[in-house]
């Protein structure tokens, strides 16, 4: 019985949504989490945070005020950093994404003051760091999926350069909008990897607030019907952030 249910649960973990397999900087390819990791004994540390995501699946509004809205279901950092110099980049590789699920993508940062392990999720102050969202087009458009599927499913983001040295954990995320269209239809997908950042900066991401209190379900860009001829989308979320010293401020892009 079991492996037949196991068995019956294979095909929608293939098909469906995705999730980071990988993430590549300064050269140096790097393991995500990959959620049937959960049954290796001991489960290996990855860059990734782990989460109970075996179905590739998604955070839904209804659930936007809980932890899982943080690092997806049960997140907890893995024990692993991607080693980075501020102002280089760093690219995310989704192991799929299906063409369907357009929206936004959208990264946020967050400080960690010593080890991500050691801090409570939900406790996590986050920063906006870089978003795309309706590119061209409507009914559905051109989206920022769409550039990230003709990019062999990734999508890079620059760490500041005068990010202070540290640990970071920064959340990428596609909203999925297909089905947004009802109360409740939109899909998080929110991916947490820890990064160790080396540099001379001593910038800090500002203005940060919970994951917790990033979206509601009647936000205009979580409830958004894709197939009208809509003329503007609204990206969900706080406003871009700012990293700054003690004396001067400046846009992260
Ligand atoms: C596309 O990404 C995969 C990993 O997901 C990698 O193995 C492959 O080399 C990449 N292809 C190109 C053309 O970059
Ligand atoms: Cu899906």
């Amino acid at each position: 019985m079991r492996s037949a249910v196991l068995l019956a649960a294979l095909p929608a973990l293939v098909s469906a949504h995705g999730h980071v397999e990988q993430v590549k900087a300064d050269g140096v390819l790097y393991q995500g989490w990959n959620a049937a990791f959960q049954y290796q004994n001991p489960v290996p540390k990855t860059v990734g945070w782990k989460a109970d995501n075996l179905d590739n699946g998604f955070v839904s509004p209804d659930a936007f005020a809980t932890s899982a809205i943080v690092c997806h279901k049960q997140g907890a950092s893995n024990g692993a950093y991607v080693n980075v110099k501020a102002g280089s980049t760093a690219t995310f590789y989704w192991d799929t994404w299906p063409v369907t699920h357009k929206g936004p993508v959208i990264d946020y940062i967050a400080a960690c003051n010593g080890d991500c392990g050691a801090v409570a999720s939900t406790s996590l102050s986050w920063t906006k760091l870089d978003q795309k969202g309706w590119l061209s087009g409507s009914n559905p458009g051109t989206w920022a999926t769409d550039n990230l599927i003709a990019a062999n499913n990734t999508w890079t983001i620059t760490i500041p350069s005068n990010l202070a040295s540290g640990n970071y954990v920064v959340r990428h995320e596609i909203i999925a909008l297909h089905a947004a269209g009802s109360t409740n239809g939109a899909q998080a997908y929110p991916q947490c990897v820890n990064f160790a950042v080396t540099g001379s900066g001593s910038a800090k991401p500002q203005g940060g607030v919970p994951a917790t209190s990033f979206y509601k379900a009647s936000d205009p860009g979580i409830l958004f019907n894709l197939y009208t001829a809509f003329t503007s989308y609204t990206i969900p979320g706080p406003a871009l952030g700012k990293i700054a010293k003690r004396e001067h401020a400046r846009e992260f892009n």
